[in-house]
């Protein structure tokens, strides 16, 4: 974005925010989400993006392949607050059962050509990846932009996630590393070019920026802007859970993270609808 445009008249903002609001009604950012029953996909887009898609820790939680279209305000803007509109593809997970897996590929290969980004989710801990695999192998001629992310690290061996910090311990950071590389390569040989891998806590917070950083770069360049737009997360949802910090510690770490949430203002805006 350029920061070189002047401040913007007044009465040019309602017209500005209305534009932003047309393009986004118009076409609206899509995301397509796709992996095992219960990997966190749903989690995942709630954490990134304020929506309310249901989540359960038992039995499915997405009960069936929809397109969904939530409204979200974004708050980014300094200005004034801007209605902005994002598509999701969810769909429950596959894997669950094999009578349904045929039926929601099918629908993947239809709809994911129509998205901007495309959401593989895994769960850490599951190092069983043969029906990722098969399922990338079908897929992958029809993927648009893809990224791999690892979700549930919290729950990596030896288990002990450090509460006060809200970050992995060492031994954790150590599994991730390698978590993350092995399924790289397992995942990287199914795909027909390669693609970014983050690890991540949906639940936690953690490294969620990186992952939203990842999808934003994945997208269509003349589209990142309006995925910035729905950002609705922010350092402080990491920090809220990190109880052993002192506040100097916690200002400390607001500081080194916060440049990723700052405001976004309408000048910057300007020129791209
Ligand atoms: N510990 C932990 N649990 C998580 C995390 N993300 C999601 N979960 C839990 O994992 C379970 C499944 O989450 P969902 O978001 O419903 O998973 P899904 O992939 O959408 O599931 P289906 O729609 O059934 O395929 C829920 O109990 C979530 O609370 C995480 O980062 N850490
Ligand atoms: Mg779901």
């Amino acid at each position: 974005m350029s920061d070189t445009a002047g401040p913007l008249a007044a009465g040019a903002i309602s017209a500005l925010v209305r534009a932003i609001e047309n393009e986004f009604a118009a076409n609206p950012p899509t995301l397509c989400l796709i992996g095992l029953s219960g990997v966190g996909k749903s989690s995942t887009i709630n954490a990134m993006f304020g929506t309310n898609l249901a989540v359960s820790a038992t039995t499915r939680g997405t009960s069936r392949f929809s397109a969904r279209t939530f409204d979200i305000i974004s708050r980014r803007t300094e200005a004034a607050p801007v209605t902005c509109k994002l598509k999701v593809y969810d769909a429950p997970g596959l894997g669950e059962d094999e009578t349904l897996d045929a039926n929601y590929l099918e629908r993947y290969r239809t709809h994911l050509p129509k998205c901007d980004v495309a959401l593989w989710v895994v769960a850490a801990r599951n190092r069983a990846l043969a029906l990722d695999q098969r399922y990338l192998a079908q897929l992958s001629d029809k993927m648009p932009n893809l990224v791999i992310g690892i979700n549930q690290v919290d729950l990596v061996d030896p288990l002990d996630w450090n509460t006060a910090i809200n970050m992995p311990s060492r031994g954790q950071a150590d599994a991730i590393a390698i978590v993350a590389r092995d399924r790289h390569e397992k995942l990287s040989r199914y795909m027909t070019a390669d693609c970014p891998v983050i690890a991540y806590s949906a639940q936690r917070f953690y490294n969620l920026q990186a992952l939203f950083t990842t999808c934003l770069k994945a997208a269509p360049k003349n589209r990142r802007w309006m995925f910035e737009l729905l950002k609705s997360f922010s350092t402080r949802d990491w920090l809220a859970q990190a109880k052993g910090l002192s506040p100097t510690q916690r200002a400390a770490l607001a500081e080194k993270y916060i440049a990723s949430d700052s405001a976004i203002t309408l000048d910057q805006l300007a020129g791209r609808v």
